[in-house]
């Protein structure tokens, strides 16, 4: 199933984590989440000082954060709130239920300040879904929404093996309410309600040495119909991050936009 325009998924989602990057996106022309792959909290809070106003997500690892501290996420708070960006955990939840909530509530708190998570699929829907919703609908923590990895950009990546990423769809599909969007390669789901999110996108590089693969965002975005654009290193290892992080910003959006212009 093929994308259907910003506008009229706006008016099918269910989910009010969709509803505000929908109208980010609208309001700010941008498809664009920034990974930034830092490992210390100045370096991250500086870049996503200067990066915020052009992005709908700020994606961060938070146990690569050497210094993580909660004045760290109480900045990143001010900052999503001022500059109108998602706070993007990318945890990869893949264990039992129990331990998922522990890791939620644990040393990081992720639930507190992240408004958006990724959880692996293989652990199971039983394990995942009743997790999450708990989370998800006590308005005490800012967590509104959850990802699902149906599939990975490396090398090799067993998400490739035949029914995983038809059996993650399904467990998506079938829980839309918190289930805001997918990881994925290419579009993978009938829904259009819910996003699709694709990392491993750089616009000067195929590979690095330890399994990931890259393409661009016309290939993305265009051919493979996803959503959101997801850039790293392509910006953050650069010398001049803001300008090339314009330049992804401008060719994501040009990518998805394309279509609904043409339609017009
Ligand atoms: N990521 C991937 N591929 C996936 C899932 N997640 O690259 O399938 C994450 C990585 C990293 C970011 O953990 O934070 O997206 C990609 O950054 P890069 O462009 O620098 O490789």
């Amino acid at each position: 199933a093929g994308r259907t325009s910003l506008q009229e998924r706006e008016a099918l989602t269910t989910s009010p984590l969709n509803h505000k990057i929908i109208s980010f996106m609208k309001k700010k022309s941008s498809n664009l989440c920034l990974a930034i792959d830092y490992t210390t909290t100045e370096q991250i809070l500086q870049m996503v000082e200067k990066a915020g106003p052009f992005v709908v997500a700020i994606k961060v690892h938070s146990d690569i954060i050497t210094d993580f501290s909660e004045s760290f996420t109480q900045q990143l708070v001010q900052l999503a709130n001022n500059l109108e960006f998602i706070i993007f955990d990318d945890r990869k939840f893949a264990d039992t239920g129990n331990t998922t909530k522990l890791q939620l509530t644990g040393p990081f708190k992720i639930a507190e300040w992240a408004d958006v998570v990724t959880t692996h699929a293989v652990q199971g829907v039983d394990s995942i879904v009743p997790v999450f919703r708990e989370f998800i609908n006590n308005p005490a923590y800012r967590l509104s929404g959850v990802l699902l990895i149906a599939q990975l950009s490396t090398k090799g990546s067993l998400t490739n093996i035949h029914e995983y990423t038809k059996k993650a769809v399904q467990i998506a599909d079938e829980n839309r309410d918190i289930v805001s969007g997918f990881i994925t390669q290419t579009r993978i789901s009938e829904f259009s309600d819910i996003l699709n999110w694709t990392p491993g996108v750089n616009l000067d590089a195929k590979n690095d040495s330890t399994g990931q693969q890259w393409r661009g965002v016309e290939q993305a975005i265009e051919i493979q119909q996803n959503d959101i654009v997801i850039v790293g290193r392509g910006v953050t290892s650069s010398k001049e991050p803001i300008q090339q992080l314009k330049r992804y910003r401008q060719t994501a959006w040009e990518s998805l936009t394309k279509e609904e212009n043409e339609k017009i």
